[in-house]
This record gives structure tokens, C-alpha cells and sequence, in this order.
């Protein structure tokens, strides 16, 4: 990953976070993927340029529905400190205003799989929402859900919480606010993700408060690590859904017989060069442009 002659301020698996000011954060996506809950050795060139991607043109689409924390994905507008790092940061990059981060994970689900399928088995509901009987994983739920997490620590799962909960620890106010918008940005998300054959199963959003107060969308949004995508001529629930991007992949891993412990097995150029291609659909599907033309003009 890139050397950045900034401080460093948090790693997650597959992202870093640098201090830029201040006011100022610069977030950089690598191309490490991660399956299973482990990351692999293999990077999927591009990925996190495709991923910035997608922030970068979610944001623009989202913002009558909030406002986000992006001030610029263009190296040129990057403090000179960081110029002759240009190669390494060119498309992968976004520089935004540091937010007061709200502890919540505000997760909207329109389908039900992974830790929200869990809970519906041993309760019937997730995060007190209760839900009909006979559901199985990749049903559609009735509507779509509000299923806030509180963030765990490195290497554990995040933890479903009730609406009160979240009431509890940030105000009824806030909480009304925080399901209201991520309710909004799943349901902008599912519409046009849908009109392009792509299901949104669910996603995960970060917002925070500006300098001024006012509730600011953060982090990456609707991309592939922060949702679940499924292509909706493969969906049919009562199994595991394949995945828009990460199939291949982990296909690919199972016939292998590895056993889902770090490192991982290097991936062969054919399922790397598959993996990069879905990505890269992903992005022009969504947006309708050029993956190429967003690179040239980051
Ligand atoms: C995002 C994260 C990453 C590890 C903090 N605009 C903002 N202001 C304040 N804090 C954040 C943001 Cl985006 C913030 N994260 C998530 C990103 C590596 C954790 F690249 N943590």
C-alpha cells in the first residue's frame, strides 16, 4: 500500500485512512479482497478503483437524500504533499471532511441472508423487527428493514442491536434520523440497481456530523464491501445466493478443499482476471459509463 507521508489513522482490512488536516481525511481502497472473512494474498487489479468509483458517483446520486463527506476523488485537488504520490493514488483515492462519526452501523436490508438470517432463525425477527414465518436465505422481505450494528472490534462480527438500543446510546431523535436516511439510500440503491439486473440485498452505511452539525453520509456507499450484490436472473431463494462479484472466487475456493483460515490460497490469472471484469461491470452497469473514462479523469 501506498506510503503516505501522512499520519496514519485507522487500517481496516482492506482500506487505509490517513490525516490529511485537521478538517481533512484521505481514504485509500487497495485492491486486497476479502473471502470468507480472510484476506487473500492475491490482489483484483483495479478493485479499489472501482470501488472509489462507485462511492464517488453514489454520492453524487444520493445527495438530495444527504450530504456526504467527499471533497474531491482528483489528485490535482490533493495538498502538494501528496503530488508525487499521484500513481499510487490516482482513482483509488477520496478526499473528505473528517466527521464526528455516529457508533452506529446502519444497515437497511431488502433481503434476508448472512447475520440477519441468523437472527431471524433463532428469534423470528432481526433487531426486534419481527417478520413472517416460512422466510429462507434470499427471500425478499416484505419491505425493507432498518437492522442497526454496533461496530466491533477487529476481528469480531458487528453486533444486530434493536431500534431502542439505538435510541438509547444516541438519542430518539438522531435514531429516527439515521433510519430514515438509510432506509432512503437503500431504497435509491435498490430502484436503480434494479432497473440494471442487479439485486441490492442489503448495505451498510457510515454517517456523521459536519463541523456544523449537520448529518453527513461518510465512508464508501453502496459498493460491493459495504452491500450485497446478486444478480437478479440468478436469484432464487432457499439457497445461498451467488454473489455479483466475489463468485468466482469463491468457487474457485471451494474446489480447492481450503478450510477458510488465514492466509489463503493465491488465485490463479483466470479467476483474478474474472473477478477484476465483474468489478468492472458492476461499475459501468451502475453507472452507465466507462470504467477507463473514470480512471483518466481521476
Ligand atoms: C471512517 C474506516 C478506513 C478503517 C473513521 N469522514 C470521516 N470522518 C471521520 N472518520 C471517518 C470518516 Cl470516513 C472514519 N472510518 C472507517 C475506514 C479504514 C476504518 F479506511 N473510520
Amino acid at each position: 500500500m501506498p506510503d503516505l507521508p501522512l499520519p496514519l489513522v485507522a487500517r481496516g482490512k482492506v482500506r487505509e485512512l490517513y490525516a490529511v488536516d485537521d478538517d481533512h481525511l484521505l481514504l485509500v481502497a487497495s485492491d486486497r479482497l476479502s473471502a470468507y472473512d480472510v484476506v487473500l494474498p492475491t490482489a483484483i487489479p483495479d478493485k479499489g478503483a472501482v470501488l472509489t468509483g462507485l462511492s464517488v458517483w453514489w454520492f453524487d446520486q444520493l445527495a438530495d437524500v444527504v450530504p456526504h463527506h467527499l471533497v474531491s476523488a482528483r489528485v490535482a485537488d490533493y495538498p502538494q504533499v501528496l503530488q508525487s504520490h499521484a500513481a499510487a493514488l490516482r482513482g483509488r483515492s477520496m478526499l473528505v471532511r473528517r466527521l464526528a462519526m455516529v457508533p452506529v452501523e446502519c444497515v437497511a436490508r431488502g433481503y434476508l441472508t448472512g447475520s440477519g438470517l441468523a437472527d431471524y432463525r433463532a428469534t423470528g425477527s432481526i433487531c426486534d423487527v419481527p417478520l413472517p414465518d416460512g422466510l429462507e436465505d434470499g427471500s425478499r422481505l416484505p419491505e425493507p428493514v432498518f437492522t442497526p450494528a454496533t461496530k466491533a472490534v477487529v476481528g469480531e462480527h458487528d453486533e444486530n442491536v434493536s431500534f431502542g438500543a439505538v435510541a438509547d446510546a444516541v438519542g430518539r431523535e438522531l435514531a429516527d434520523e439515521l433510519r430514515r436516511v438509510t432506509l432512503e439510500v437503500y431504497a435509491r440503491g435498490a430502484q436503480l440497481a434494479g432497473e440494471r439486473g442487479i439485486l441490492l440485498a442489503d448495505t451498510k452505511l457510515e454517517l456523521g456530523h459536519d463541523a456544523d452539525g449537520v448529518l453527513t453520509l461518510g465512508d464508501e456507499v453502496l459498493t460491493p464491501d459495504s452491500s450485497r450484490f446478486w444478480p437478479a436472473n440468478g436469484w432464487q431463494p432457499g439457497r445461498a445466493q451467488p454473489s455479483f462479484d466475489k463468485q468466482y472466487v469463491r468457487d474457485w475456493l471451494s474446489s480447492t478443499g481450503w478450510d477458510r483460515t488465514a492466509p489463503g490460497p493465491e488465485l490463479p490469472d483466470e479467476v483474478v482476471d474474472r473477478t477484476r471484469a465483474k468489478y468492472v461491470e458492476a461499475y459501468e452497469r451502475l453507472t452507465g459509463s466507462s470504467f477507463e473514462d473514470y480512471l483518466r479523469g481521476a
